[in-house]
């Protein structure tokens, strides 16, 4: 008979902690009529690179901001502040995500109220950040073709909460010998109702579906409100 795997049980208290400053960041992010994305994946899938493209393809048509998470570093929100777009950048020390308290206190001296997208670049990882909602209405997971085609049916958590997946990397498909649809299908099996991009923040295809979209759920952010994560 196969051992059971052992299953350890998350610290309820924080998470219902966090879920309350949630809501209030819902709250307010509702009231601005904003639309607040968080941008999920492992280090390294490509996020920033991806932010970059998504924001080339959407500026001038929405007015918008990126808030990023790293343990270290500012280097994101420098990427994207040499694109003229405000960031603010949230360095985790040793914490493995962001949270919703720190999403609060980061809007203290980064206001949100003239915008009509913020995106949240979340701390590489594809684990604690599936368990800690920021008051987010719309959770991306980008997760690239040369992480292998195994890893949503081994983070089933991450995936499953997604409202949109992005298979990035797609150029690289051949040289890791990844089929992208046997991918897909995983993404599919443990996220049944997510919509799911393949593409190439680097060489820009599949880009103008993923972004079309983006546009869509902006324009409709509203409704897009009240998407439950
Ligand atoms: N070939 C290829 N490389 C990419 C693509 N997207 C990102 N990268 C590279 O992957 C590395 C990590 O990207 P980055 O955006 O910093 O990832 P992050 O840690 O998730 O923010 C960088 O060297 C990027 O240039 C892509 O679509 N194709
Ligand atoms: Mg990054």
């Amino acid at each position: 008979m196969q051992p059971v795997p052992e299953r350890i049980s998350v610290q309820t208290n924080v998470l219902n902690a966090n879920q309350q400053t949630a809501l209030a960041n819902r709250e307010l992010f509702a009231d601005r009529g904003l639309l607040v994305m968080n941008l999920m994946s492992a280090p390294g899938a490509g996020k920033t690179t991806l932010l970059e493209a998504t924001i080339k393809a959407l500026q001038g048509h929405f007015r918008l901001a990126v808030i990023e998470g790293d343990l270290q570093t500012d280097l994101d929100a420098q990427r994207i502040q040499a694109l003229g777009v405000r960031a603010h950048q949230i360095t985790t020390g040793t914490v493995c995500h962001l949270d919703a308290r720190m999403v609060a206190r980061a809007l203290d001296s980064f206001p949100v109220d003239d915008l009509d997208l913020l995106i949240i670049e979340n701390v590489g990882n594809l684990i604690c950040p599936a368990s800690f909602d920021l008051g987010e209405s719309l959770r991306v997971v980008v997760c690239s073709v040369a992480e292998g085609p195994e890893k949503p049916k081994k983070y089933p958590v991450m995936f499953n909460k997604a409202n949109v997946v992005l298979i990035n990397k797609i150029d690289l498909a051949d040289a890791s010998g990844v089929d992208v649809k046997e991918l897909a299908a995983n993404v599919r099996e443990v996220s049944p109702k997510a919509a799911i991009f393949e593409l190439s923040s680097r060489t820009g295809q599949g880009m103008a579906a993923w972004t079309q979209w983006l546009q869509q759920a902006v324009e409709m952010r509203a409704l897009a409100a009240t998407v439950s994560v």
